[in-house]
């Protein structure tokens, strides 16, 4: 399968918002709670291994993090949420930065939200989602579908489906591990980009 995302490469990252590259082009950003599997979803849709760090430990992704596609697309890794040892400051500083970055970014094209299927959309996931423009393509990637025997991984995709398609939201079982799923989140990126 040939992808444009193969081509990702890191280019920057930022801590604040004052950091961010400029707001032009077109991109595509990846949230999820710490240790839902982002790092390793972005890693395996653009066919490297180390694009983006990934980590045992959970909350370790503290910067915006962007990688260029082409000269005008570009894929960014927000930073996890959820992960109940990050202190305070730290966290509000994160939440601020989130959601103007999530509210207030023209580039913003699309919001890929990367949730563990054992556990389910949480109600961080949705607060998250409600940040963003009504307008806004979101889409969800229920990943380590692996994880699951098929009729509980069939389970959980037609209850988030359930709960997300009467709000215009998309998703789709995804696993790093074993690459199900992965063409249609590659398909799902590019229409999110415009990236035919
Ligand atoms: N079995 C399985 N493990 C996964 C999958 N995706 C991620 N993981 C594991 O989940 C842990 C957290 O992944 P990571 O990508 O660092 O999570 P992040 O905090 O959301 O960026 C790591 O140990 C990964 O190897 C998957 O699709 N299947
Ligand atoms: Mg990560």
């Amino acid at each position: 399968m040939s992808s444009p995302f193969r081509q990702a490469q890191f280019q920057h990252s930022a801590y604040s918002l004052s950091q961010l590259l400029p707001d032009e082009g077109r991109e595509i950003a990846f949230a999820g709670r710490s240790n839902a599997g982002k790092s390793t979803a972005i890693n395996r849709l653009c066919g490297q291994k180390n694009l983006c760090k990934t980590s045992k430990t959970p909350g370790r992704t503290q910067l915006i993090n962007f990688f260029a596609v082409d000269e005008n697309h570009r894929l960014v890794d927000l930073p996890g949420y959820g992960y109940a040892k990050v202190p305070p400051k730290l966290r509000q500083h994160w939440g601020q930065v989130l959601s103007r970055y999530l509210s207030e970014r023209d580039a913003l094209v699309g919001l890929v939200v990367i949730v563990d299927i054992r556990r389910g959309l949480t109600d961080l996931d949705w607060s998250l989602i409600d940040l963003v423009d009504e307008e806004l393509p979101v889409h969800v990637l229920l990943t380590k579908a692996d994880k699951l025997k098929s009729g509980a991984r069939n389970q959980a995709l037609l209850q988030a489906r359930k709960e997300l398609e009467p709000q215009g939201i998309s998703v789709s079982l995804f696993s790093a591990t074993s690459g199900l799923g992965l063409e249609d989140f590659d398909r799902r990126c590019r229409e999110m980009l415009g990236l035919e």
